[in-house]
Protein backbone atom coordinates (compact mmCIF):
# COMPACT_ATOMS: atom_id res chain seq x y z
CA UNK A 1 0.00 0.00 0.00
CA UNK A 2 1.40 3.56 -0.62
CA UNK A 3 -0.36 6.22 0.20
CA UNK A 4 0.65 9.80 -1.37
CA UNK A 5 1.06 12.48 1.25
CA UNK A 6 2.30 14.74 -1.04
CA UNK A 7 -0.32 15.37 -3.28
CA UNK A 8 0.03 19.44 -3.76
CA UNK A 9 3.73 18.93 -4.89
CA UNK A 10 4.37 16.99 -8.67
CA UNK A 11 2.92 14.01 -9.07
CA UNK A 12 6.16 12.55 -9.79
CA UNK A 13 7.75 13.79 -7.05
CA UNK A 14 4.80 12.79 -4.55
CA UNK A 15 5.25 8.78 -5.66
CA UNK A 16 9.17 9.12 -4.99
CA UNK A 17 8.30 10.51 -1.33
CA UNK A 18 5.51 8.17 -1.02
CA UNK A 19 8.22 5.48 -2.17
CA UNK A 20 10.66 5.89 0.57
CA UNK A 21 7.86 6.94 3.16
CA UNK A 22 6.76 3.17 2.88
CA UNK A 23 10.30 1.77 4.29
CA UNK A 24 10.04 0.69 7.75
CA UNK A 25 12.84 2.76 9.32
CA UNK A 26 15.34 2.05 11.89
CA UNK A 27 16.28 4.90 14.54
CA UNK A 28 19.18 4.65 16.69
CA UNK A 29 19.46 6.53 20.58
CA UNK A 30 22.06 7.15 22.03
CA UNK A 31 22.25 7.66 25.91
CA UNK A 32 24.39 7.44 29.16
CA UNK A 33 27.72 7.88 26.70
CA UNK A 34 30.86 8.26 28.81
CA UNK A 35 34.64 7.26 28.41
CA UNK A 36 36.43 6.43 31.41
CA UNK A 37 39.28 8.91 31.64
CA UNK A 38 43.14 6.77 30.91
CA UNK A 39 46.06 8.23 32.43
CA UNK A 40 48.12 10.68 30.53
CA UNK A 41 50.09 9.19 27.76
CA UNK A 42 47.75 6.05 27.22
CA UNK A 43 46.69 5.58 23.76
CA UNK A 44 43.63 3.77 23.76
CA UNK A 45 40.14 4.46 26.12
CA UNK A 46 37.03 2.74 26.02
CA UNK A 47 33.69 4.14 25.31
CA UNK A 48 30.89 2.68 26.96
CA UNK A 49 27.02 3.79 26.08
CA UNK A 50 23.36 2.29 26.01
CA UNK A 51 22.29 2.08 21.99
CA UNK A 52 18.66 1.98 21.45
CA UNK A 53 16.41 1.20 18.73
CA UNK A 54 13.37 3.30 18.55
CA UNK A 55 12.50 2.26 15.25
CA UNK A 56 10.78 -0.20 13.94
CA UNK A 57 13.55 -1.92 11.39
CA UNK A 58 16.60 -3.37 12.48
CA UNK A 59 19.87 -0.46 12.99
CA UNK A 60 23.18 -1.45 11.83
CA UNK A 61 25.87 -0.04 12.85
CA UNK A 62 28.67 -0.13 10.18
CA UNK A 63 31.51 2.54 11.84
CA UNK A 64 31.99 4.80 14.16
CA UNK A 65 34.15 7.88 14.07
CA UNK A 66 35.51 10.44 16.08
CA UNK A 67 37.25 13.78 15.67
CA UNK A 68 39.08 13.32 18.97
CA UNK A 69 40.86 9.89 18.34
CA UNK A 70 42.74 8.77 14.86
CA UNK A 71 40.76 5.18 15.25
CA UNK A 72 37.47 3.89 16.73
CA UNK A 73 36.43 0.35 16.59
CA UNK A 74 33.49 -1.26 18.18
CA UNK A 75 35.11 -4.78 20.16
CA UNK A 76 33.61 -7.39 21.66
CA UNK A 77 35.15 -8.42 25.09
CA UNK A 78 35.62 -13.03 25.32
CA UNK A 79 37.25 -14.95 27.76
CA UNK A 80 39.16 -17.86 26.29
CA UNK A 81 41.46 -20.18 28.35
CA UNK A 82 41.23 -17.28 31.44
CA UNK A 83 42.91 -14.93 28.45
CA UNK A 84 40.50 -12.11 27.48
CA UNK A 85 40.50 -10.90 23.75
CA UNK A 86 38.46 -8.22 22.06
CA UNK A 87 37.43 -9.14 18.77
CA UNK A 88 36.91 -6.45 16.47
CA UNK A 89 33.07 -6.15 15.57
CA UNK A 90 32.43 -5.31 11.75
CA UNK A 91 29.01 -4.26 12.39
CA UNK A 92 26.09 -4.54 15.01
CA UNK A 93 22.43 -4.71 14.35
CA UNK A 94 19.95 -3.75 16.85
CA UNK A 95 16.63 -5.12 16.67
CA UNK A 96 13.82 -2.86 16.49
CA UNK A 97 12.45 -1.61 20.46
CA UNK A 98 16.26 -3.55 21.83
CA UNK A 99 18.81 -1.76 23.87
CA UNK A 100 22.34 -2.98 23.22
CA UNK A 101 24.88 -1.88 25.81
CA UNK A 102 28.38 -1.00 25.17
CA UNK A 103 29.72 -1.54 28.79
CA UNK A 104 33.24 -2.95 31.05
CA UNK A 105 33.00 -6.78 30.32
CA UNK A 106 31.18 -6.32 27.28
CA UNK A 107 30.84 -4.86 23.85
CA UNK A 108 32.94 -1.51 23.99
CA UNK A 109 34.19 1.26 21.78
CA UNK A 110 37.84 1.69 22.16
CA UNK A 111 39.38 4.88 20.71
CA UNK A 112 42.38 4.80 20.03
CA UNK A 113 45.89 7.25 19.37
CA UNK A 114 43.85 10.78 20.64
CA UNK A 115 44.21 13.64 18.90
CA UNK A 116 45.64 15.81 22.42
CA UNK A 117 44.94 14.97 25.82
CA UNK A 118 41.46 14.23 27.12
CA UNK A 119 40.67 14.62 30.89
CA UNK A 120 37.33 14.15 32.82
CA UNK A 121 34.81 16.63 32.23
CA UNK A 122 35.70 16.97 28.22
CA UNK A 123 33.53 15.69 26.02
CA UNK A 124 34.51 13.66 22.92
CA UNK A 125 32.75 13.65 19.70
CA UNK A 126 31.30 10.12 18.60
CA UNK A 127 29.80 9.51 15.00
CA UNK A 128 28.04 6.29 14.63
CA UNK A 129 27.59 5.34 10.91
CA UNK A 130 24.39 3.09 9.83
CA UNK A 131 24.51 0.94 6.95
CA UNK A 132 21.54 2.50 5.01
CA UNK A 133 24.09 5.97 5.14
CA UNK A 134 22.62 7.54 8.58
CA UNK A 135 25.09 9.41 10.10
CA UNK A 136 24.20 9.61 13.96
CA UNK A 137 26.15 12.36 15.47
CA UNK A 138 27.12 11.96 19.68
CA UNK A 139 29.53 13.54 22.34
CA UNK A 140 30.60 11.24 25.65
CA UNK A 141 31.52 12.83 28.69
CA UNK A 142 35.11 11.98 30.10
CA UNK A 143 34.62 10.61 33.63
CA UNK A 144 36.85 9.76 36.54
CA UNK A 145 37.33 5.82 35.61
CA UNK A 146 35.32 4.53 38.87
CA UNK A 147 32.13 6.88 38.31
CA UNK A 148 30.75 3.99 37.16
CA UNK A 149 30.20 2.66 40.96
CA UNK A 150 28.83 6.29 42.04
CA UNK A 151 25.52 7.46 40.34
CA UNK A 152 25.81 6.05 36.58
CA UNK A 153 22.21 4.85 35.20
CU1 LIG B 1 38.53 -3.12 23.28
Amino acid sequence: MVSIKCGWIGYGVALLVAATNVHAQGKLGVSDAWVPAAPPGVAMMAGYAKLKNTGDAPVTVSAVKSDNFHMVSLHETVIENDVVKMPELQRLVIAPGETVSLQRGGKHLMLMHPHHAIAPGDKVAVTFLLDDGTRVETRFDVRAPDSEKSGDK
